[in-house]
């Protein structure tokens, strides 16, 4: 999409199920993106604190119901909000850490089976955002995740559907996607995840275009 020079920063996004250790990671890893001086900073999705975000969260929290297209315009809209900032922030150097994105916004949706919220009908309205330049994808069992802490406060914490989100997870995978064992121990996930992320936060460094999705 937007040409952004040589210096852009990547945009390296985590997804996984709930409660698979992805917000842990995302903190690690901009730590160590820093330390190794790398203008680096991590953002979630939902991001909560905007208008949309807070009516996100009521839905997320089972404080309000809605229906399923309009939340899911809901979270697709939390995310056109920060388009321009995002795309600001890479274009000035700054790689974008991202615990969710439109991958979990495709995912979930569909995973409610709704015919009229089909994948496609959910990729179709992501386009005129930014592509990942890598997904960690934290792979981990529904009944695993299920057996850790505060797992099932919120609504999609169930393991029918969770397994079926893993299910489309793993349709979503290509040749930007890493698989992280998320059952592995923390210290050992982030050395796998410095790894990966190395190569492509010079990579974007270099030039390497960024993409939109779902190209
Ligand atoms: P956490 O904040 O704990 O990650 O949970 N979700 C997320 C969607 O259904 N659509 C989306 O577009 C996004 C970004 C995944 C957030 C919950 O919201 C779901 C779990």
């Amino acid at each position: 999409m937007t040409s952004v020079g040589r210096t852009r920063g990547a945009l390296i996004v985590f997804e996984g199920g709930d409660r698979c250790g992805k917000t842990t990671q995302c903190g690690k890893l901009v730590e160590r993106l820093q330390s190794q001086g790398v203008d680096a900073c991590m953002w979630r999705f939902p991001d909560r604190s905007t208008a949309i975000g807070q009516a996100i969260n009521a839905y997320l929290a089972e404080h309000s119901s809605m229906d399923d297209a309009v939340i899911h315009m809901l979270f697709v809209a939390n995310r056109l909000e920060k388009r321009e900032e995002m795309l600001q922030l890479l274009a000035g150097g700054t790689t974008l850490v991202l615990d969710r994105y439109s991958y979990s916004g495709v995912a979930y949706t569909a995973a409610k089976g709704v015919p009229h919220l089909s994948l496609e009908y959910c990729k179709s309205l992501e386009v005129v955002l930014p592509a990942a330049d890598l997904v960690l994808h934290m792979s981990m069992t529904a009944e695993a995740t299920a057996a850790r802490g505060g797992y099932g406060e919120e609504r999609y914490e169930k393991v029918d559907f969770q397994r079926k989100v893993m299910e489309i997870f793993g349709a979503l995978r290509d040749d930007r996607w890493a698989v992280v064992d998320a059952s592995s121990t923390i210290e050992a996930i982030h050395e796998q995840v410095v790894a990966t992320v190395m190569p492509v936060v010079e990579r974007a460094r270099g030039g390497a275009p960024l993409g939109r999705l779902w190209d």
